[in-house]
């Protein structure tokens, strides 16, 4: 496990030469570079510290006109080494690379105060009051600030032990079995075809892994992988990484795409965020404006709309939607800066709070809680669930976590079409996945035979002696002449007891009504008369009627002239 550390502070500040001398490699890659003493893109480089920690350096450009590279660097890294010339002092790239780091959210930092060896004393200290002053309430307040000199070797060995403290404050990189890694480089290496390299970060890539690089959504295979100049078969988060791809070719791929494994992320074009515009800003943010989005290591032309009130003053933060040109894989507590084009300024940054959101512009108001995308929705499923959000829910029913209020409303609708349903029950067939998860909470509810209805249990009215006396009487049942007013209410609020047409009944001789019928009409299939169905019910007219009324209300037969035929609902 390493930690990746970049470098930040104005050009010609010394902050390649510092990197070259604590890993013994030059952080300039390219012939312009090191021909103009000048960083134009990122550079990588590592070392050991005294405590046998790894150390990854991304060295960043400090040239404004750079700042893009600059910004590609620092979109994943935990901590940074903050360098400031002690001769020439605060300056703006100085100012704008804390800006960007805070807004970015790195949590930890080591300053460095470099060229001391040819700075004299007072201005060295003077350089450290100024230095204290500035970053106070930021991140960097209580850094530790090392004088050095990087020619002459001053403070290089206390450097390392103040960056081997940071590592020890600095939380590992989380590892949420999902992968992700932006990549920050795309070349084509002799002999092994496309290599990426980027900061992995969420999660492990082995050998041999499935990948998907969007937004092109390019189908790859990672074929080799290296960390800290070694082959791995595998790489954890948290760690400088360095991909040769299967199944695209270099020049498909630029810094800013991002590699993922299929179906672990929720890919988006439009996100809901909160944006914190820096005080410097000498205008409000409207939607008005072209706007460039940092977030991981790319670069997107972005619209934005304000929500709720239409601009955001300077030293205030508001919320945003915003539109991407492309899909990206994101999570909320994604970061991301946001510069305006036209004036090549840093508008502010902020957070990702909604990667899928469900109310128009003018209703919005994301935030970070899970409840409000569970409540937005009613229903979701623990797996889509933990798409939006990153976290993963207990389900309240079946697969689904749903919203009280929504659960409610199920319920209490679920509830209603039982007790509609009389004494056959409720065919769960025609109920869909949610409601069929609902029903398993329905304690009074039983299903028998794919039909749900209420059943008769756990009750002081259960085996009441009416409902014996009914269910022995069948087709005949008994009046309930000496039974509870009161009781008898509650018995069929229950629907332990059927009362149709004044007549009482046992539910099962509702079922027993309907079975017999459909026995009646498969042998006289043209229908049969009331008179029929008395002499096979061995009973009269008052109770034979209401049994038919029943059963031609719910379907089970219907009426032609005199006779009863076959409805849509007769059991078979
Ligand atoms: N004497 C002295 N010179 C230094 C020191 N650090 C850097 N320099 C010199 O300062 C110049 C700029 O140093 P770099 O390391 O390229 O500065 P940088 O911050 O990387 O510049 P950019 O990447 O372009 O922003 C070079 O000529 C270095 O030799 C130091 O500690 N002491
Ligand atoms: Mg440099």
């Amino acid at each position: 496990m390493s930690h990746v550390v970049s470098t930040a502070g104005h050009v010609d500040h010394g902050k390649s030469t510092l990197v070259r001398v604590l890993t013994g490699v030059d952080p300039d890659r390219f012939a312009e570079e090191k021909e103009r003493g000048l960083t134009i893109d990122l550079g990588f480089a590592s070392t050991q510290l005294p405590s046998g920690k790894i150390l990854s350096l991304i060295d960043v450009p400090g040239h404004i006109r750079f700042l893009k590279n600059m910004l590609a660097g620092v979109g994943a890294v935990d901590a940074c080494l903050f360098v400031v010339d002690a001769n020439e002092g605060w300056k703006p790239q100085t100012e704008e690379h804390l800006r960007i780091l805070e807004l970015l959210g790195v949590g930890h930092g080591v300053i460095a105060l470099t060229k001391v060896g040819i700075a004299d004393e007072d201005l060295v200290e003077l350089a450290r009051l100024d230095v204290a002053e500035r970053v106070e309430g930021t991140f960097l307040e209580e850094a530790p600030v090392i004088g050095v000199d990087s020619i002459d070797g001053t403070g290089i060995d206390e450097l390392r032990d103040a960056l081997d403290a940071m590592l020890v404050e600095t939380p590992d990189a989380v590892d949420r079995g999902t992968p992700r890694l932006w990549v920050d480089r795309a070349f084509s290496a002799k002999g092994s075809g496309t290599v990426v390299t980027g900061t992995l970060t969420s999660g492990r890539v082995r050998v041999d892994d499935d990948l998907i690089l969007y937004p092109q959504a390019i189908k790859v295979r990672v074929r080799g992988l290296q960390s800290l100049h070694a082959e791995r078969t595998k790489v954890g988060p948290g760690n400088r990484t360095a991909i040769n791809l299967n199944g695209v070719s270099h020049d498909q791929v630029t810094r800013g795409d991002v590699l993922v494994r299929e179906g672990e992320w929720h890919l988006t074009h439009m996100f809901d965020a909160s944006l914190q515009v820096l005080d410097s800003l000498d205008h409000e943010v409207s939607r008005r404006g072209a706007y460039m989005l940092y977030l991981g290591a790319g670069e997107h032309p972005v619209r934005i709309r304000i929500l709720g009130p239409s601009t955001i003053a300077p030293g205030t933060s508001g919320k945003i939607r915003v539109h991407l040109p492309v899909s990206l894989p994101l999570l909320p507590g994604d970061r991301f800066v946001v510069r305006e084009s036209g004036r090549a300024e840093t508008v502010g940054g902020g957070e990702v709070l909604d990667v899928d959101p469900q109310l128009k512009a003018s209703e919005a108001d994301p935030d970070r809680s899970v409840d409000r995308v569970v409540g937005e929705r009613g229903w979701i499923s623990v797996d889509e669930l933990a798409l939006l959000t990153g976290e993963n829910r207990d389900a309240d029913v079946g697969q689904w976590v749903v919203a009280p209020e929504a659960l409610q409303t199920s319920i209490a609708s679920l509830r209603e079409r039982i007790e509609q349903s009389g004494a056959l029950g409720l065919d769960t067939a025609v109920l869909d996945e949610r409601e069929k998860a609902a029903l398993e909470l329905l304690a009074e509810v039983a299903v028998v035979g794919g039909r749900a209805r209420v059943a008769e249990v756990a009750d002081p009215l259960a085996g009441h002696p009416f409902i014996d006396a009914l269910r022995a009487g069948g087709f005949t049942p008994p009046d309930p002449d000496g039974v509870d007013r009161a009781e008898l209410r509650e018995l069929v609020r229950q629907r332990q007891v059927e009362m149709i047409d004044g007549v009482c009944f046992a539910p099962e001789t509702l079922d027993a009504a309907a079975r017999l019928l459909a026995d009646m009409l498969a042998e006289q299939p043209e229908g049969v008369t009331v008179s029929e169905v008395r002499q096979r019910m061995g009973n009269t007219r008052k109770h034979a009627m209401p049994l038919l009324g029943y059963l031609d209300a719910n379907g089970v037969t219907r009426r032609r002239d005199n006779l009863r035929i076959a409805g849509p609902r007769l059991p078979t």
